[in-house]
Order: C-alpha cells, then structure tokens, then sequence
C-alpha cells in the first residue's frame, strides 16, 4: 500500500497553489460581489493546462487522471470555489460527457480544444420537473431525417450561456422511460439554442447558472453522444466521476477554512489568551481538522479506484456524500469560531458558509446519494 503522491502529482499541486493564490485569490471577493467569474481566470488555468488534466494525451490532455484533477480542483476550491464550480462545470461533467460518451471522432473533434479551453464546455440534463429524478425529463428529440428536433428546456445548468457545447439529455423514444433518453452535443451557435438570465444565487455566484431554451432545434445525427436510447447511462456515468470532483471541491474549502480559523484563534484573544488555548476552540478545531483528514482519504482512495479501473460508483456516491454534509459541518464551526467576524461579509469565512451549502445539493443530493450507496449494499453485501 502506497499512500504518497507522485512526483507529477506534487508539481501539480505546486503549480495550482501559485495559480490559485496569484490569480484567484485576489480576486474571489469581487467574483462573488459581480457574480462572475472572469474569463481571463479561466484562460490563465487553460494557459496552465488545467482544463485537460483528466484526460488522456491523444485528446490534448494532460493524463494525470482523476487524482490529478482533485489536486488541481481542491486547490482552487481554497481560494475561490465559484472559480471551482466553473471549471468543474467544464471539466468534470461537460468535457468528460464528451470522453465517457462520444464515439473516437467526436473526442478527437472536440476534446483537443476543451482542454486547449478554446471551447468552454457544460452539461445539460435538469429540467423543471426532473431534477432527482432525472429521467422525468421532457425535453424531445425527433428524428426527421438525417437530424433530430429538439424542443425543451433545461434548468440551473452550470456555465449556462458561457459554455459553447452543451451535452443535453432529450427523449427519443418517450414510451421507453429511462431506456427512451439519448444524449446530444448541442453548439450554443445553433438556430433554436437560447439561454436564460443567470440566476441569482446564496452561493457560488460567481458560476454562472441558467436555464437553456431549445426551440425547433436542428441537430444532426451525427451529434448523437453514445447510443441512440442510451443516454442515461452516459449522464450517470459522468456524474459518478463529476462527483468525486465535488469531493475534491469540499475538501480544498474544508482546509481553507480550517487553516483560517487556527490562524484566527491564535491571534484573537479572550479571556487574556489567545483563543487557540481554550478547551472549546481546541476541540472544535480538532473535529476539524479529523474530518478533514477523512475526506481526503475516502476522496483519494475513490479517485485511485477510478484511475484504476476499479468500479468506483458506490464509492463515488459516498465520497460525495460524506464530504458535502462533513464541510457543512466544518464551516459552521470555522463560523463559530470567528464569532461575529464570521457573519460578515468583510471575512472569506462567510462567503465559504454561503458556498459550502451547493455541494449537498448538485451532482446529486445527499439523498440521491444515500440512494446510490443503498441500492449497491442491498444488492452486493454477503
Ligand atoms: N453508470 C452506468 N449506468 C448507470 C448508472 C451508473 N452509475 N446508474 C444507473 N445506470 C443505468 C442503469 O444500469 C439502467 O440502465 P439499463 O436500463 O440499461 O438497465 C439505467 O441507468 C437506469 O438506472 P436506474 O434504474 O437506477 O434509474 P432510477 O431512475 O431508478 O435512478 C437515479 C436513477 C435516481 C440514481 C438518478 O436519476 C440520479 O442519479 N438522479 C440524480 C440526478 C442528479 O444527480 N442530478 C444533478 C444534476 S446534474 S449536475
């Protein structure tokens, strides 16, 4: 057993710890006052070859698996994690919808300039009426020819109106349920394609959010993503890696906050000492900094099973599952511990209590999560 990280892996770090610090940090105030993640940030992290760290070589990426983007993504997290949500967006469920789904000419069509960040990239399958339940879906495809009509609309899609391709989840054959989805690579520039305002959100503002219209829209056959009818299963098997990811998100904020709120309870004094010294910020600290330590393990130990080809599905839903609800608990305690400071917008700890607060919700609730894990115990437990 092996719990080190390679040489690559740790020059990796390095490189998105000055990235982070340098080119986000500074500005993570703003991006959450604007609700906007500049693109210039973006551009820097593809500069950097951080859009492509997933994947392999021969689509222009960067081959350092999904433990290299945890990496990547967890360091970012620390400094802004609106930033996080707009290149996991990209990367880890709009990009890798393209790997897990496209046929070889579709990757090599269209990989190379995701990872070059040439073109930004989003996934589309929440609709109104089917968020957990997601094969409630609407939305309509019709072949017609050698094209399908799309008509429909998606909702709190992540780099809405900013991502130019969108893998989107429309039914072609309704009567089938689940086994009638097919999933598409829609171009923003198509006749038909709109998106909506950007929604005004608690937290990650930055990360721009929006419904997607599609009118009468005309898409070829060719940009049928997998199988016809087998859509689903190419959006449950991106969700199952994009969900490591949010693990990695959580876990760069938990470290960030927990490395706040020692250096705030050294500095701040009560009582004639500094904090730290108290029995009541001591034990705080230590719940912290443990759950912590076992969010980067069961988020490390899933991404190794991924990059191995190990089935990580169920592991992927707890990984998911444990490190959300674990950094609500952490930031509400890094809030405790900066007393009233915590409560104003003036400290970073705030805006990461509001940030924490999505990764319960997207890529899956705890619930759905809960779901995934239970199915799998009840179907493979001896
Ligand atoms: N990998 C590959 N295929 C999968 C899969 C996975 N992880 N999970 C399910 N599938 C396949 C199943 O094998 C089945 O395929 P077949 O028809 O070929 O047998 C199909 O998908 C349907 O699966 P299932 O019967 O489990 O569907 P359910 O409707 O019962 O459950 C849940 C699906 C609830 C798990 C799914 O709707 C879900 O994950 N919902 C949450 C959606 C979500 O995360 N939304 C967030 C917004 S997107 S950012």
């Amino acid at each position: 057993m092996d719990f080190t990280f390679s040489e690559e892996h740790e020059m990796l770090r390095e490189l998105a710890r000055k990235y982070a610090d340098k080119e986000v940090r500074p500005h993570a105030e703003d991006i959450d006052k604007n609700a906007d993640v500049p693109r210039e940030i973006i551009d820097k992290a593809a500069e950097l070859g951080f859009l492509g760290i997933p994947f392999p070589e021969e689509y222009g990426g960067g081959d350092m698996g999904e433990t290299g983007y945890c990496i990547m993504l967890g360091e970012v997290s620390r400094a802004c994690m609106s930033t996080a949500a707009a290149l996991g967006g990209h990367i880890s469920i709009g990009a890798m919808a393209v790997y897990l789904g496209g046929t070889e000419e579709q990757k090599k069509k269209l990989l190379p300039d995701m990872c070059a960040g040439e073109k930004l990239a989003a996934f589309a399958l929440t609709e109104p009426q089917a968020g957990s339940d997601a094969a409630a879906m609407r939305t309509m495809a019709v072949k017609k020819g050698d094209r399908y009509i799309i008509n429909g609309q998606k909702t709190f899609i992540t780099n809405g109106g900013v991502a130019d391709v969108y893998s989107i989840f429309a039914l072609t054959n309704p009567e089938a349920g689940i086994r009638g989805i097919s999933a598409f690579l829609v171009d923003k520039t198509m006749a038909g394609f709109s998106a909506g305002k950007p929604e005004e959100k608690m937290g990650i503002r930055g990360s721009h959010t929006t419904d997607l219209f599609f009118e009468d829209m005309e898409v070829p056959e060719e940009n049928l993503l997998g199988e016809v009818n087998r859509g689903f299963r190419v959006a449950m098997k991106t969700l199952d890696v994009g969900r490591i990811g949010i693990g990695a998100q959580c876990l760069g904020a938990a470290r960030e906050v927990l490395s706040l709120s020692v250096q705030h309870s050294k500095q701040r004094v009560q009582f004639g000492k500094p904090i730290a010294k108290l029995q009541a910020i001591q034990w705080m600290l230590a719940e912290m900094a443990t759950e912590t330590y076992n969010m980067e393990s069961i988020l490390y130990r899933t991404a190794w099973m991924c990059d191995n080809g190990i089935p990580f599905s169920r592991e992927a839903a707890m990984t998911k599952l444990y490190c959300s609800e674990a950094l609500d608990r952490i930031v509400d305690k890094a809030v405790q511990i900066h007393g009233g400071m915590g409560y104003m917008r003036e400290y970073p700890i705030e805006r990461f209590y509001r940030d924490a607060r999505i990764t319960r919700l997207y890529e899956g609730t705890s619930e759905i999560q809960k779901l995934v894990i239970a199915r799998d115990v009840i179907a493979r437990t001896d």
